[in-house]
């Protein structure tokens, strides 16, 4: 069972998103597990602060080391688990499906998620956080990223998904998005009275001739809308 540890200043956020579908019932099937650290329950002083001002001066209130190494130990497993800590933060590396596919076969995740305008370098650097980006746009914390993150690893977790074939055709796999599908009915007619078909050679029944066609619908689509994965799929084949 993969361990996921999310310290955190909201936990009443998790598991969210995380306790629906197939995803959901991964959870209550303990195939994984969440646990949610408050940081505020590791506030200094009297005042239970976890931020402050910034050195230096700026905006926003910075997350202080001595409360994160505080939670972090709170949690510290002295059993010498597959384990890593990442801090969510729009300017650390960003996450891909290759990074997914490594963060789901450990067996502990800690994750620190962001909040304010961001965190005291110092819990960074020495405590030992790698720091991972969901996309290059900034949310206002780190905790939708947090289940992003995790519903990225979950569901390659082996038993998660009713059909795991699906996962070697998805989107990414080989820096290619995926080929478009169709279903019943075969041909739609819409409000305006027009119809549509599908391809016909979906219901050819060739498979080769199927096969074909949804590897160049692939390759179009990403030569359309993200040709800079064409580019590392043709490094990569050089
Ligand atoms: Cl991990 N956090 C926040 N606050 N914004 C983001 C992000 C993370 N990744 C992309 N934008």
């Amino acid at each position: 069972m993969i361990k996921f540890k999310i310290l955190t200043a909201y936990p009443e956020m998790f598991p969210g998103s995380l306790n629906h579908s197939l995803i959901g019932k991964a959870l209550k099937e303990n195939i994984f597990k969440i646990d949610t650290i408050n940081l505020h329950d590791f506030g200094i002083d009297n005042r239970k602060s976890i931020d402050d001002e910034p050195f230096g001066g700026g905006p926003g209130m910075i997350l202080r080391p001595d409360v994160v190494e505080k939670a972090l130990l709170s949690i510290t497993n002295k059993n010498h688990l597959n384990t890593t800590k990442i801090y969510l933060t729009p300017s650390g590396t960003l996450l891909n499906q290759r990074k997914l596919g490594i963060l789901s076969k450990l067996d502990e995740i800690i994750i620190l998620c962001g909040r304010f305008e961001g965190i005291d370098q110092r819990a960074i650097d020495i405590l030992g956080f790698e720091e991972v980006s969901i996309g290059d746009y900034v949310l206002a914390g780190g905790e939708i990223a947090a289940q992003v993150l995790l519903e990225g690893c979950i569901r390659l977790i082996p038993g998660v998904l009713g059909h795991p074939e699906s996962l070697l055709e998805e989107s990414f796999s080989n820096n290619l998005l995926e080929y478009p599908h169709y279903t019943r009915p075969q041909v739609w007619e819409d409000s305006q009275g027009n119809k549509h078909d599908v391809p016909e050679v979906l219901i050819s029944g060739h498979h080769d001739n199927i096969k074909k066609w949804r590897k160049n619908k692939s390759v179009e689509k990403t030569k359309k809308v993200r040709t800079d994965l064409l580019i590392k799929r043709e490094q990569k084949q050089d």
